[in-house]
């Protein structure tokens, strides 16, 4: 059964053009004029794009003393309803806990995944077991690994684990991803806030300022120029995170910086609501800043400097949130986005004319799939690749509203936002998910996407015990994924 969709423009991260696209079981097969198929899909008025991928999710994660509220079920149901047919979960083994092991967990999460997904693996401890799991990691099909430089007693890593595994990343051919907040000084201005009595939502801003994200994203950069690997620093919320990223890549390194759609388009003044229960369910990290990070975030992503549009969705109920209310600490960090993503960004993006249709492409679906190394497989609409597509319909509208999500959540925090750009249609591997407001995507269809390693740097390090023992720092920047 081919279908082919007619009538449309499609739009990919270098052009736009008038054709018809076939679709061949879970592939394009071809893209052209007058195609035919045995089933049409009318895409008149519409723009035919890469579906949307969004490589920062955290579905059921087990965090703060809960699990975020959007499981694999849900999560990957917002996804398609918002025109993004791939996620990347983080795969986050305890402190002493085997990375084999907890991938067996997170594949047992993943079977009632409506789209495809792959994983990120966390890196929480260190020690020779988990520098040799590493190798089988990516032996897996996962090439990436990602480091929390905050979250002092819990994830978080220090330098020297940083760098020695960094080190590894580079002779296993993988590439580390970092939060990039300093973990120490947090916990220092937390406790300041706590002392003054200032326990509500707001000092969750206050003790997360944008320096001690510039200072942590820098360090980061730094540590892996001398480990000789690419870095990509998750949730950019600010001009010095920005402006560490940009000097970076200036100087010839491979850095790339990852906003997400929250910050672009939500800030700070949200966490002086009077509502507890509102700033609450705002409440993650880093937080929300004032406008001028929010137009230096746009600046990047209009320059180049900055690549990629992810949500970081980690979704916890109202209720959850109530956990902090004696202490903003104990709120679980985390918000939703997988559905609005796409439409967000459109409207506030591409409406206002700070994107182009083509920078929203790549920046929500075609850089990223070069950046994980899975293009054109994905993020592409190009014979051969799969079948991921989004029939998008320009002049749709809606409002925002917690009411008619697929998330599991009771609220948004884009509610009341109203968007004019939807999908139509959201197509994964060749069948039709979602069409005209309606979920079709069966459970656990969703496939595990393997990613291949990247050229790995061969004079790495070759022992756990050589790793141990001093050694001069020698820059390599052979181990690099296709640039953006
Ligand atoms: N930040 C959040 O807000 N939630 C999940 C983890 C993180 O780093
Ligand atoms: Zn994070
Ligand atoms: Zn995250
Ligand atoms: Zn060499």
């Amino acid at each position: 059964m081919s279908k082919v969709i007619k009538g449309g423009t499609v739009v990919t991260a270098d052009h736009s053009f008038k054709a018809d696209v076939l679709i061949e079981g879970e592939t394009i097969a071809a893209i052209g004029q007058n195609l035919s198929g045995d089933e049409v899909i009318d895409a008149t008025g519409c723009y035919v794009m890469p579906g949307g991928i969004d490589p920062h999710t955290h579905p059921a994660m087990p965090f703060m003393g809960t699990t975020s509220a959007d499981t694999n079920y849900s999560a990957t149901r917002a996804a398609l309803a918002g025109g993004t047919t791939t996620i990347v979960d983080f795969c986050l083994p305890d402190p002493g806990q085997s990375l084999l092991e907890a991938l067996e967990i997170w594949d047992r999460k993943s079977v009632s995944s409506h789209c495809d997904y792959s994983y990120h693996m966390a890196i929480t401890w260190w020690s020779e077991q988990v520098w040799r799991e590493m190798a089988e990691v990516v032996d897996r099909g996962i090439n990436t690994f990602k480091y929390f430089m905050a979250y002092k007693g819990a994830l978080m890593v220090n330098d020297d684990e940083m760098y020695q595994s960094f080190l590894r990343c580079a002779e296993i051919g993988a590439m580390p991803l970092v939060h990039a907040e300093n973990g120490d000084v947090v916990a220092r201005l937390q406790q300041k806030y706590m002392d003054k009595g200032v326990t509500g939502p707001e000092a969750h801003a206050f003790s997360r300022p944008p320096e001690v994200e510039g200072e942590a994203a820098n360090r980061a950069i730094m540590i892996a120029d001398m480990a000789g690997v690419p870095v990509y620093i998750v949730h950019v919320s600010c001009e010095p995170a920005h402006e560490a990223i940009r000097r970076a890549r200036v100087n010839g390194n491979r850095v790339y910086g990852e906003p997400l759609i929250q910050h672009l388009t939500l800030d700070d003044s949200e966490y002086l609501h009077q509502d507890w229960d509102y700033a609450a369910r705002r409440v993650m990290s880093p937080p929300f800043r004032d406008r001028k990070h929010q137009d230096s975030l746009w600046a990047g992503l209009q320059s180049g400097s900055l690549q990629v549009v992810a949500t970081d969705h980690c979704a916890f109920t109202t209720e959850q949130k109530q956990f902090g209310r004696e202490d903003f600490r104990k709120i679980p960090n985390g918000t939703g986005g997988l559905e609005e993503r796409l439409p967000v960004l459109w409207t506030r993006g591409v409406r206002t004319g700070r994107l182009t249709m083509n920078e929203f492409v790549a920046v929500t679906s075609t850089n990223i799939a070069k950046i994980l190394n899975i293009f054109p497989r994905k993020g592409a609409i190009m014979v051969g690749a799969d079948a991921d597509i989004v029939v998008w319909d320009p002049e749709a509208k809606k409002t925002i509203s917690a009411a008619t999500q697929f998330s599991a959540i009771d609220y948004s925090v884009f509610e009341g936002v109203e968007v004019s750009g939807l999908p139509r249609l959201t197509i994964s591997r060749g069948e039709v998910c979602f069409a005209d407001g309606e979920m079709k995507a069966r459970e656990g269809r969703g496939k595990f996407l393997r990613r291949p390693p990247f050229p790995a740097v061969h004079h790495a390090l070759s022992s756990w015990k050589a790793l141990q023992t001093p050694q001069p720092v020698e820059r390599r920047k052979e181990n690099m994924p296709i640039g953006v």
